[in-house]
């Protein structure tokens, strides 16, 4: 289907499914679940990846974060560190990540979770942004997390593609209203 959206309407599908195939193909664990969300968004790549490489802003469109603080490194190369806060409500409460992709020329950005107070342990995804037809942008962005005690991997993938999805969505509302 990603293959399909890529290859009917980019200007160089062969490049975007290489792009997709290097930082998408995660290794999985025997207690870890994976998976991937894909959203199309009407503005430029460049809107829309102007705001997904903000490693030191997340919350410019995750908006179950209620503050980020860089704590190692200049916010914006591989290896700096960030401690979110996250919203009430959620069984989560702090989360400390670690930037382990950040490729402008590919539009390729990817972090670790590596503390924090929450369920999602060892949490990493790969967000990558593709231009596609008309102007408009596809944005993949897939992860692998370990499976909490007492929870299936269904559970898991639920809960962890329920906030993807909503990062997604409000990236795309917000690159939308830039764009307009
Ligand atoms: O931040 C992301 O890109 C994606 C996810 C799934 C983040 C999840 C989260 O930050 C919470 C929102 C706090 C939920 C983590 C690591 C654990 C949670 O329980």
């Amino acid at each position: 289907e990603l293959a399909r959206e890529l290859s009917l309407s980019c200007p160089d599908p062969d490049r975007e499914m290489a792009i997709v195939a290097r930082y998408h193909n995660h290794e999985l664990g025997p207690h870890q679940c994976c998976s991937a969300v894909v959203r199309r968004i009407a503005a430029p790549v460049d809107t829309v990846w102007g705001l997904v490489r903000r490693f030191d802003e997340p919350q410019a469109y995750k908006h179950f974060l209620r503050s980020c603080r860089v704590i190692a490194g200049d916010g914006g190369s591989v290896g700096c560190l960030r401690e979110v806060k996250v919203v009430s409500g959620l069984p989560a409460d702090t989360s400390t990540e670690r930037l382990e992709v950040f490729d402008e020329e590919c539009h390729a950005i990817g972090f670790r979770v590596i503390g924090g107070d929450h369920r999602l342990q060892n949490y990493r995804s790969a967000t990558t942004v593709h231009p596609s037809a008309a102007g408009g942008t596809v944005v993949v962005e897939s992860y692998v997390v370990d499976v909490p005690p007492g929870n299936t991997k269904e559970e898991t993938c639920t809960f962890a593609d329920t906030i993807v999805r909503c990062n997604l969505q409000n990236l795309s509302q917000i690159a939308e209203r830039i764009a307009a």
